[in-house]
């Protein structure tokens, strides 16, 4: 059904129709194509692609050829030598063949650097590159460009050898050579067949970092970082987590690198963070480029997770390829999961899984909650783009992670390896995954399944009792309908779990594994004699909201007691959500336990200063709102900050003595980050009980900062307050960038992201300032990102903030769809919010929705928000 007709959808005249793909409706492909050859001549105005197709019916049938095509002119076309003139078909070619084997030419000419989308071929400061995932081949040459069908390529490149110096291709280099006219030319060779999406090229002026690795079968991989010369030096640590990254995949998951070569090429103009080209990964420049003066301790952890996520999608993603688009999980979840793999075991675990269940409930839960949910693997889309969500990517690898649990670590390691040797080569869906899991494990997961399809946060219930001299545990589980699913069935629920003496802190039963499978279920724990406490989800086993009944005083004493470090970070972060919570409801809100328990949290020996600093971190204000019936931005505002500065009055003296300690910027070991994350945490709350102190503070800091951690923490806290040292802090760092774009997009974020009333007028000023283009998603990010992540300034109750974003996304619309429809989700959660600014937030969405030339992928965005 078309979106646009259903009962309750806002009236959009002028907008296009856009069809639905659906899930239901995959069909095998009708032609395959073994071979692909390109010839092409580069050019940022004018390129030209020769495409060669070998075509091969598929089965028996008589169905014509289809090619897509997305803003291609062809040349000419011909088939088996004769030129055509094929029926088209919203820009596809239909071409009917009567063989069962045919080769179809074609040439089409391309204006990369007017290439805007940063999809397919284009250019980025002067390097041109390819973007292919997931429908992007299409605007490079005329092909079927799914998934499911793989081709072995060669490529032929030819370019003015003093413009593009560098011309690099996916597999090997077999030839190069000097052309006529200072032209030059490089063949490459990719022997492993790969879909279209995987397709890539870059030509540009750069340079390598370049290394080696040897794998575990002893072969030689030449290992290079290309970027502009300038930027070599920043490309030790990308370069040093690709080496880890090659061998842990060998250790952990006995995955060996395939190919002689791995390049890594850095482009400024990226829609997201990198791309996992087969040989030849793309990366958005953030992702490759740190030194301690310019890149945080936060984004070096970044750079390594991005690095190995890219690297381990060489076997999850692409020797093992997805059938179809819904099937994304397959790769993305399965990667994430591995990419989180790798960085628990470079740092600190607990640390790392606390992080990765922050950004779950930042992003995940309220798309979950929110009218764009979605199943892991979604039954339909308008734009595939749309659908690299959080959903598909992290609760994607939250049921994998369960997977693990549910059959430990052994038959989940023989369930990847059969999963990897029974489909290498192939293009599968995530049945094939569980199926591979099942089979290796010989464990039943037909409810497992459900994980897959049902969208929505489960919500479980558990309530221990103890009343008859037995310990019972009972625990109840709902799964909310979500869009297009109003009723649900109980999953399984993976609940690690323990309980702990009251009294005497001890562990009284053990951690064991708890199954949940019914909508309703009791538990029985023999052999406990003391009044007990529950410690469950420990290191948050599922991905589900739990609500467990609790007496007086037991979060705090989980919070301090809990052998678990998840378990007891979050019997803090309750207690804490308990005391907002009531303040935002204007009820009494005593902040003396929470202060108490922080105390002791940064009074311990025993908790290293990277866990305080997640540990003494309060819930963000959208979380606050999560919990909340109707969201109240200014209320829940006024109740963290009270707490914040009840908590920076109390602790004055532990937290300034945690902010004093230091750690020299080029120690990059956890312990040094470790002090450097609670040194700005401990400035924040001191600043939110004293801000004329803190604002000294947090200029000495920034001005005593040998590395960026410290300079940008002192920054984020004097950014929300005022006098003379946040404009000097601010004009002090936009100097010392001297242009560098990736700090220009810090200067741009802190300000969006700034605790005040006048952040709107600041962004408005903003979107106009020099440095400000409209062009670049990261650019963009950082500015209509951080406002739109910034609930208390995003809605100001005048609808200004709703205006103005609607205002930007689009104009960003007609530049780059992809990231208008991204930036629009702050808008989408309207219904959760107090009726006054519901009804704003919804008047911008009709706006836009009634927009002419609106692109498919921001429709399909705003127009499923209002249904
Ligand atoms: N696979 C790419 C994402 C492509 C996004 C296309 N809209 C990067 C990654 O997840 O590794
Ligand atoms: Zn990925």
């Amino acid at each position: 059904m078309d979106i646009r007709t259903a009962p309750s959808a806002a009236p959009t005249p002028a907008a296009p129709a856009h069809a639905e793909t659906r899930r239901a409706d995959y069909r095998a492909p009708d032609w395959l194509v073994p071979d692909v050859s390109l010839d092409v001549t580069l050019d940022p105005d004018r390129s030209t692609v020769r495409a060669t197709l070998t075509v091969v019916r598929n089965g028996h049938h008589d169905r014509p050829l289809r090619l897509e095509g997305d803003d291609l002119v062809a040349d000419w076309i011909r088939l088996d030598g004769a030129t055509i003139t094929p029926v088209t078909d919203d820009g596809a070619l239909i071409i009917t063949i009567t063989g069962d084997r045919a080769t179809i030419d074609s040439e089409v000419t391309l204006a990369p650097s007017a290439n805007k989308k940063l999809m397919g071929l284009y250019a980025s400061g002067g390097i041109l590159c390819t973007q292919c995932e997931s429908e992007g081949f299409r605007r490079i040459a005329f092909h079927p460009d799914r998934p499911d069908v793989l081709s072995t390529y060669r490529v032929r490149m030819t370019a003015d050898k003093a413009l593009l110096p560098i011309l690099l291709a996916n597999g090997n280099c077999t030839a190069s050579g000097d052309g006529a006219d200072g032209t030059h030319w490089a063949e490459w060779h990719d022997p492993f067949p790969k879909p279209s999406y995987l397709f890539a090229m870059v030509a540009g002026d750069l340079a390598a970092n370049r290394d080696c690795f040897t794998t575990m079968s002893g072969r030689t991989v030449d290992l290079a970082i290309w970027v502009r010369e300038q930027d070599l030096a920043k490309t030790a640590h990308a370069m040093g987590a690709l080496k880890a990254s090659m061998a842990w995949d060998e250790r952990v998951y006995g995955r060996e690198y395939d190919l002689s070569l791995f390049n890594i090429v850095a482009v400024d103009d990226f829609n997201f963070g990198a791309m996992e080209n087969k040989g030849l990964n793309i990366f958005n420049s953030r992702y490759i480029m740190a030194d301690p003066d310019t890149a945080t301790d936060a984004d070096f952890d970044a750079i390594a997770a991005v690095v190995a996520h890219e690297y381990f999608h060489n076997w999850s993603g692409d020797r093992v390829t997805c059938r179809d688009w819904f099937q994304l999980s397959l790769k993305e979840g399965f990667t994430v999961f591995r990419d989180q793999g790798f960085s628990a075991d470079m740092g600190s675990a607990a640390v790392k899984r606390i992080e990765d269940v922050r950004m779950l409930r930042m992003a995940q839960f309220p798309e979950d909650a929110g009218p764009l949910a979605h199943p892991v693997r979604p039954e339909s889309y308008m734009e595939i783009t749309n659908f690299y969500t959080a959903t598909v990517y992290n609760k994607g690898a939250e049921l994998i992670r369960m997977m693990r649990t549910i059959l430990g670590p052994d038959k989940f390691r023989a369930g990847s390896d059969l999963y990897f040797d029974r489909h290498d080569g192939q293009a599968v869906t995530c049945e094939d995954f569980v199926k591979a899991m099942e089979d290796a494990s010989g464990t039943d997961l037909t409810q497992f399944r459900l994980w897959y399809s049902q969208a929505g946060t489960p919500t479980i219930t558990a309530r221990l009792d103890q009343s008859n001299g037995t310990t019972i545990l009972h625990v109840s589980q709902t799964v909310p309908a979500t869009p297009g699913q109003p009723t649900k069935q109980p999953m399984v629920i993976p609940l690690r779990t323990a309980l702990i003496g009251r009294d005497s802190g001890a562990e009284l039963a053990p951690e064991r594994l708890i199954l949940l499978t019914e909508a309703e279920q009791s538990i029985a724990f023999d052999g406990v004699t003391e009044p007990a406490m529950l410690s469950i989800n420990r290191d948050f086993s599922a991905p589900i909201s739990l609500d467990v009944a609790r007496a007086p005083g037991e979060l705090e004493a989980l919070a301090e007691h809990d052998p678990d470090p998840f378990a007891r970070y979050e019997a803090l972060q309750d207690l804490m959500l308990r005391t907002l919570i009531a303040g935002a409801k204007g009820d009494p809100a005593d902040p003396a336990p929470v202060i108490e328990s922080m105390r002791r949290t940064l009074a311990s020996n025993a908790l290293d200063p990277a866990y305080k600093g997640e540990a003494l971190l309060l819930p963000s204000e959208s979380l606050i709102g999560d919990r909340m019936a109707l969201v109240d931005p200014g209320a829940i505002h006024a109740a963290r900050e009270a707490l914040r500065s009840a908590i920076g009055q109390s602790l004055a003296e532990p937290l300034a003595a945690a902010q004093r300690e230091t750690a020299p910027g080029h120690d990059l070991s956890p312990a040094a980050k470790g002090i450097r994350r609670l040194r700005t945490v401990a400035l924040g709350l001191l600043a939110a009980g004293d801000p004329v102190r803190g604002a000294t503070l947090a200029k000495a800091q920034f001005d005593a900062a040998d590395n960026m951690t410290d300079r940008q923490g002192a920054l984020s806290i004097l950014v929300s307050l005022d006098g003379p040292e946040r404009e000097a802090a601010l004009a002090a760092f936009h100097d010392r960038a001297a242009g560098d774009p990736l700090i220009l997009d810090k200067w741009f974020g802190l300000q969006a992201a700034a605790q005040r009333t006048d952040t709107l007028s600041a962004v408005e000023a903003l979107a106009s300032h020099p440095d400000f283009s409209m062009t670049n998603p990261n650019r963009l990010r950082s500015l209509l990102g951080s406002f739109g992540a910034n609930q208390w300034a995003f809605h100001d109750p005048s609808g200004a903030g709703y205006r103005f974003i609607a205002d930007m996304l689009l104009d960003t619309d007609r530049i780059n769809p992809q990231s208008a429809a991204r930036l629009v989700t702050p808008l989408a959660r309207w219904r959760r919010f107090e009726p006054g600014r519901a009804a704003l937030m919804r008047t911008e969405l009709e706006r836009m929705a009634a927009t002419p030339g609106l692109s498919k992928d921001l429709f399909e965005q705003v127009s499923k928000s209002l249904v």
